[in-house]
């Protein structure tokens, strides 16, 4: 078995020899019986779009197959392939915010689901022009949660938050007819064109997949992020801790894993409930201990602090640790692997969602309508769960580290606040940020999200690429598996300051901020986005002016191309540590790395070394800052 992916790990690499022993399979044993990757799907090149397929193509030209049956080129299957992988990704995002504006509106300040952050809800009513004058809160989240609902399948007009982003990008995207509609409407269309003897044009299949991934930065995601903070409150700075060794040994042990809100606030009250800690003591046990993964974890630890037991790849790591009685999931980003799994242990491997049920798992389905009766219900089978815990399996690791989380846009507004509130008359902006980035006390900033992905060593790119910015005065914000990556590092602690350049380091102490700023789950990209505009709004200027980059260094899912598509799209160059499957087309992978920037004055780029990549950021932000004259 070899695990060389962990070498960067040795807190998780340490729990692959028990695996052994316990007979355990993990995804590194798949990677290896899966031997060679498809040379064929590894460039995009396999079309199985019809029955006619499926149909491969040569990636030597001359040589080989250079058309399918259909007669469609590498360029038309590359761009394709893509294109499905933006639609599959803005669906996942935009149907969690379909779930959240639902419970919305149900909320009701009697009910399960009440609006916790009323000054965020009569905002975006007023954005959204709902009259708010002498009517109750719900009653306004009723008819805001309607009209996000409606920015599903409106028959006209484009997303409404689009015009949150500064004036030339608007008119650019409006010029170039990437304004996305309904979001629905957006990925359906792409999905048609996809369908064979649709487009048969790869420039015209980006383009296309560009307007349905603003759909999704714009429109699902960003409803998701605002919505989500209306109903469960927007994260404001807190302490928590990250890694494996949050598991704790007596207590019942709880994974929460997968990304909706409005699953996982349900199960933390429900784990809160005194009657449940009752039942945890009479079960033997000290209480209840909620964990959080992925972005579950991120929403979870962000609005309560609940620990974080780690990130994608360590899912299967914290079954392995003998000691979790239930995990439980929602949807997006789970191993069917946990069924297999879990039955070399006690644990209970729990789904709750009709999209995403799992052979072998145990199925409770949760009611959004008896929320809290739902979540008891779960809770308490892991509670009971605790008595067949086999003791003699159990290994937890000792590794965990400390953590600030829960920067949203307004928590880093409050603390830019605090520092410049008691000599300027400057509040609640962004003007700080701008000022010294202006200054050149940072060079910039940079986004890193997204996933872990064995294809590179786990953890090691995110954290490498972190360390070489905030060394070079550039700030990072991260959300995603990412952040758990930082968080696990130390690279969210005040100490981490120490790691900085003098500029970052002198922001870190005046504002009282790590140098990597967690900003949440993967749909608070959308606070990136918000952030990144409001710094160009406040100086005049497009997003593409400016010396901020994404980037997604062990991204895998097709989320992430959805999510790299918007942001690229709206101006912001995007780095990606894993090349996508599209280098069987040198016209469509010259489009994503060179000529978009013609169109949206951003573009990809693929490195796969973090170091190297590290630098490529930083040189392309001093360019941006030459362009700037600062
Ligand atoms: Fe082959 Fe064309 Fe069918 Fe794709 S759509 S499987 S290239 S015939
Ligand atoms: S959970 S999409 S593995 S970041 Fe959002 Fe992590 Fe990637 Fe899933």
């Amino acid at each position: 078995m070899s695990h060389e992916v962990l070498e960067f790990d040795v807190v998780s690499a340490s729990l692959t020899e028990k695996a052994k022993t316990d007979g355990a399979e993990l995804i590194w044993d798949r990677q290896q019986a899966m031997k060679a990757k498809c040379g064929f799907g590894d460039k995009g090149l396999c079309c199985r779009i019809c029955a006619m397929g499926p149909c491969r193509i040569s990636p030597v030209e001359g040589k080989g197959a250079q058309r399918g049956l259909c007669g469609a080129t590498a360029d038309v299957i590359v761009s394709r392939n893509f294109a499905r992988m933006v639609a599959a990704g803005t669906s996942a995002h935009s149907d969690h915010a379909r779930e959240i504006a639902t419970v919305m509106h149900m909320s009701n300040k009697d009910g399960n689901y009440k609006v916790k952050d009323v000054g965020k809800l009569l905002n975006l009513a007023k954005e959204w022009g709902v009259e708010t004058e002498g009517r109750e809160n719900d009653d306004i989240a009723h008819e805001v949660a309607e009209i996000a609902l409606n920015e599903f399948g409106k028959p006209f007009g484009t997303q409404r938050f689009i015009t949150r982003a500064p004036e030339p990008r608007q008119k650019l995207w409006k010029e170039k007819n990437f304004e996305p509609r309904a979001i629905d409407r957006e990925v359906v269309t792409l999905m048609h064109s996809t369908h064979i003897g649709c487009t048969g044009d790869a420039d015209s299949m980006l383009e296309m997949s560009m307007r349905t991934s603003l759909a999704d930065g714009w429109g699902g995601s960003m409803i998701g992020t605002e919505l989500s903070d209306i109903m469960f409150g927007t994260p404001t700075a807190r302490g928590t801790e990250a890694n494996l060794g949050v598991i704790e040994e007596n207590m019942v042990n709880i994974l929460l894993h997968g990304h909706n809100p409005s699953f996982s606030e349900m199960v933390v009250l429900a784990a809160e409930e005194p009657e449940m800690i009752a039942m945890a003591k009479e079960v033997g046990a000290d209480g209840i201990n909620l964990v959080g993964m992925c972005c579950t974890g991120n929403e979870v630890t962000m609005r309560h602090g609940v620990k974080i037991a780690g990130n994608f790849y360590q899912q299967e790591l914290a079954v392995l640790t003998g000691a979790m009685e239930a995990v439980i999931v929602d949807v997006q980003c789970i191993f069917p692997a946990l069924a297999r799994l879990s039955d070399c242990y006690h644990t209970k491997f729990i789904t709750t969602s009709p999209k995403a049920k799992i052979t072998g798992s145990t199925y409770i389905e949760f009611s959004e309508e008896h929320a809290l009766e739902s979540t008891k219900t779960i809770v308490r089978e892991a509670i009971m769960n605790y008595a067949n815990r086999d003791r003699s399996k159990v290994l937890i690791p000792q590794a965990k580290s400390k953590a600030l989380v829960g920067y949203s846009v307004e928590t880093v507004i409050q603390h830019l606040d605090k520092v410049v509130n008691s000599h300027t008359d400057v509040f609640n902006t962004v003007k700080p940020l701008s000022d010294v980035i202006w200054a050149g006390v940072l060079r910039g900033a940079a986004g890193i999200v997204g996933c872990n992905n064995p294809q590179v060593k786990h953890d090691k790119s995110h954290v490498t690429i972190m360390k070489e910015l905030i060394k070079n005065d550039v700030i990072v914000v991260t959300t995603g598996c990412a952040a758990q990556a930082a968080a696990k590092a130390g690279l969210m602690t005040m100490e981490a300051k120490e790691l900085c350049g003098r500029g970052l380091k002198e922001v870190c102490e005046r504002v009282g901020i790590p140098p990597v700023l967690h900003m949440g789950s993967c749909v608070d990209i959308s606070r990136i986005l918000d952030i990144v505009g409001r710094v160009a709004i406040e100086r005049g200027l497009d997003n593409s002016d400016l010396p901020v980059v994404g980037v997604a260094p062990e991204w895998m899912s097709e989320k992430a191309v959805a999510i790299g598509t918007y942001v690229v799209t709206s101006g912001i160059d995007t780095y990606l540590g894993v090349t996508p499957q599209v280098l069987g087309s040198e016209h469509f992978t010259d489009m994503l790395t060179n000529t978009i920037e013609e169109k949206v004055g951003a573009r990809f780029t693929f490195e796969e070394d973090p170091v190297v990549c590290a630098q490529l950021i930083l040189d392309r932000m001093e360019e941006k800052r030459d362009r700037l004259g600062i």
